[in-house]
């Protein structure tokens, strides 16, 4: 007998609906994913009841051989992987990797310039509401009205005006790479550091889909739950000289003692990117977005930017007479699990929108191939044109519901 189901029934049944729903819908959210069992088995491990504040061979507390162990192993693969000349593992998320990283290299009060949160950039990147946007001047730069791309010379030109102490290259909406020997040669001119983001698109980097920000970068930010495929946490990379200073920002300056549960699963997750089949899985993502957004295409959905490089398609409705919030309740009513999101220059508000973001990083994890995304652009035409009747959803969510038992390869079950 499984213990939780004795000791917390409730608790137990409610984790049953979350495996349920997991494997019987098609996870279409472009920052999930499927961890291994072997992440789970590490991140669900009994460094859950240790505190090792500090870092490996300098810890506050005693009895810390294996989490140091444990530790520098992460780092030592994240260094790896990135070919990064530094790395901290501790972060427990991408905002507290972003927040340590602002506190690392500035004063409060100083200038930050990021991608506008309504073209597709990320909270933490200086939006009001955030942290980012209260302890430090903000300034956006946004995308070209017409490509919806970045506009580097747009860019510089908002940099040199601004002049702002550090230039962030990163999104959670943006479906193209970003160009990051131009953001590079913006900040030296204005004697900006870059920070690079990549928590979207960090397993792609880690599987050769993606070029690695790494040389460009003063330090780059990530999760490591997204297209990575490992724990949920954050990590940062950077040049020795930032070292010291990104490792007491974010210990003891933003928080106190890591996860080390976590970070073993980091850990684990590194030794997953490694693998050669990992640069097939990342390069499976790219194609698979591409055929999905081909397949939208012939269906005449329009698509910001026209197509995607990477894991995930930007879907502009105003030809479809939806809503974002509409088209993703159609569709969870389908089995497909996505979410609305804004366009540039978006006339709806954040909690409606005129857009729907589709990532394929899980079902690409599941096993899922080129045919697999045109039949799955069909069901979202169909979900999304028909007359959303109970129906015709509940035919596609049966459907859908057998597509899931062909493709067993995600990791919760
Ligand atoms: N909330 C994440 C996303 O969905 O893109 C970014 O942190």
């Amino acid at each position: 007998m499984n213990p939780l189901t004795q000791i917390d029934p409730e608790v137990s049944a409610i984790l049953a609906d979350e495996i349920e729903r997991e494997t019987s819908k098609l996870q279409m959210i472009a920052s999930e994913n499927f961890s291994s069992p072997a992440v789970l088995e590490a991140q669900g491990s009994v460094f859950t009841n240790k505190y090792a504040e500090g870092y490996p061979q300098a810890r506050y507390y005693q009895r810390c051989g294996p989490s140091d162990t444990v530790e520098q192993l992460a780092i030592n693969r994240a260094q790896t992987l990135y070919q990064a000349q530094h790395a901290n593992v501790q972060p427990h998320s991408g905002s507290t990797a972003n927040l340590a990283a602002y506190l690392a290299l500035l004063q409060p009060g100083e200038k930050i310039l990021g991608m506008d949160l309504a073209a597709g950039g990320h909270l933490t990147h200086g939006a009001h509401a955030n942290f980012s946007g209260k302890l430090f001047q903000a300034h956006a730069y946004t995308v070209h009205p017409e490509t919806h791309r970045i506009d580097y010379d747009a860019l510089r030109k908002t940099a040199r005006k601004v002049k702002p102490r550090l230039i962030i290259a990163g999104a959670s909406a943006y479906p193209r790479n970003f160009d990051f020997s131009a953001f590079r040669s913006i900040c030296d001119e204005v004697g900006a550091y870059l920070l690079v983001d990549m928590a979207h698109f960090a397993g792609l980097v880690a599987g050769g889909a993606h070029p690695n920000p790494v040389d460009a970068a003063d330090v780059v930010t990530s999760t490591t739950h997204k297209t990575l495929r490992g724990p949920r946490g954050g990590f940062i990379l950077c040049k020795a000289e930032h070292a010291r200073k990104i490792n007491s920002a974010v210990f003891p300056g933003v928080q106190g003692g890591p996860l080390m549960h976590v970070v073993a699963a980091k850990a684990v997750c590194f030794h997953e990117a490694m693998q050669p089949s990992f640069r097939d899985y990342a390069r499976q993502i790219v194609s698979n977005a591409q055929a999905l957004a081909a397949a939208l295409l012939e269906r005449k959905f329009d698509l910001v930017t026209g197509g995607t490089d990477n894991h995930l398609i930007l879907v502009d409705l105003r030809n479809q007479n939806m809503t974002g919030a509409e088209a993703a309740a159609r569709l969870e009513e389908s089995g497909i699990v996505a979410n609305k999101n804004g366009i540039p220059n978006d006339p709806l508000g954040p909690r409606v929108t005129s857009g729907l973001r589709l990532g394929v990083p899980a079902v690409t994890t599941q096993g899922m191939r080129e045919p697999e995304m045109a039949w799955i652009a069909e069901r979202i035409a169909r979900a999304l044109r028909g007359d959303g009747g109970a129906g015709e959803l509940e035919k596609i969510r049966h459907e859908v519901r057998e597509l899931c038992e062909r493709f067993t390869g995600g990791g919760a079950s």
